[in-house]
């Protein structure tokens, strides 16, 4: 079988397709038919990409299932990326155990996979941001399951439309980082196995707290996938946030993220000097909305490569040792 080239040939070859798509997305981002294929994407593409992040063991995958499960049943398609190591050394327990065994792996409107988790996750050439925009074309829901407390929630912060943090009952890493400023706001934050009663409520209270002090209000929501307590109120929650980010013109939405995922990727291989290029080469060309962002990556690092290479020469006249 051969890698589809337009999302027509993707959702006829179904899942196996994808998984052909994300193989030839990791060997070559930025080849002429991934471009094409990305170029379509992000023309069309409708679904809203949400990132989850937090520490090992808070309950992420756990969580996943619950809002897979309970987003089927409603009708909506999902796709769940995990760039989350753990979930590799777990022998592939991407979802829950508990729910993960309530979702029909034959079911077309659920798609899972698990991404190597490289140094870095928000650039353009890596898989992730490609992956999601792709992703993004085919399920109405894209969800990125990432780790990390810190620089991976700028990351995310990239590629998805809303960003939820996860934080452990009384864990003081999230709590020190929000106090801080160290971490950036997320949409809504979760303490994570409410169930344990008054740990989990305490965290609750600080991180409010934590978000007054930044003068944020961000929703903060205890939650057990256990007794299902909070549950209920993060779906309900989630739908409004959905709601109020398609409410928002497609276009600027469009071009944010365009924005962002450039000056990432960017970013993450020439640094600043890179970005002072970008800004200079987006003045003269311009980007247009029609193509993707890996598109406009492509040309302006062939831009980039375009000068002859030369030997460097030291200026005549200078004092020479
Ligand atoms: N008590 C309790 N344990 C939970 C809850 N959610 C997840 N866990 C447990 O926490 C551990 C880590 O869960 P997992 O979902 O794999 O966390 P991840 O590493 O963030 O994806 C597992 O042993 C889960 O059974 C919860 O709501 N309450
Ligand atoms: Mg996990």
């Amino acid at each position: 079988m051969t890698v589809p080239t337009s999302l027509a040939a993707l959702r006829r070859q179904g899942k196996g397709g994808l998984v052909r798509c994300l193989a030839a997305l990791e060997t070559d981002p930025l080849a002429d038919t991934v471009l094409d294929l990305l170029d379509e994407a992000w023309r069309v593409g409708e679904g809203v990409v949400i990132g989850l992040t937090g520490p090992p063991g808070v309950g992420k995958s756990s969580l996943l299932s619950v809002l897979a499960r309970a987003w089927r049943d409603r009708g909506s398609t999902l796709a769940v990326l995990a760039v989350d190591p753990s979930s590799r050394r777990t022998g592939g327990a991407l979802l829950g155990d508990r729910t993960r065994l309530a979702l029909d792996p034959g079911d077309p409107g659920l798609f899972v996979r698990s991404l190597a988790a490289r140094d870095r996750l928000g650039g353009l050439a890596d898989l992730c941001a490609p992956a999601t925009v792709l992703l993004a074309a085919l399920f109405d829901r894209v969800i990125v399951e990432t780790v990390g407390v810190g620089q991976s929630e700028s990351e995310i912060r990239d590629l998805a439309d809303l960003v939820l943090l996860a934080v452990q009952p009384a864990a003081g890493d999230g709590l020190q980082f929000m106090k801080a400023g160290i971490l950036e706001v997320p949409d809504l934050l979760l303490v994570t196995k409410a169930d344990l009663g008054e740990p989990a409520e305490r965290t609750r209270r600080e991180l409010e707290a934590a978000c007054l002090l930044r003068g944020e209000k961000v929703p903060v929501h205890a939650i057990s996938t256990v007794t299902r307590e909070g549950v209920e109120g993060l779906l309900r929650a989630l739908e409004e946030r959905i709601a109020s980010h398609r409410s928002r013109p497609r276009d600027t939405r469009r071009a944010e993220r365009s924005d962002a995922l450039l000056r990432a990727a960017v970013a993450g291989e020439f640094g600043r000097w890179g970005l002072r290029a970008l800004a200079r080469w987006r003045e003269e060309v311009g980007l247009d909305p029609a193509l993707s962002p890996f598109r406009h990556l492509r040309a302006f690092t062939e831009c980039l490569a375009g000068e002859r290479p030369r030997p460097p020469v030291a200026s005549t006249g200078g004092p020479r040792p």
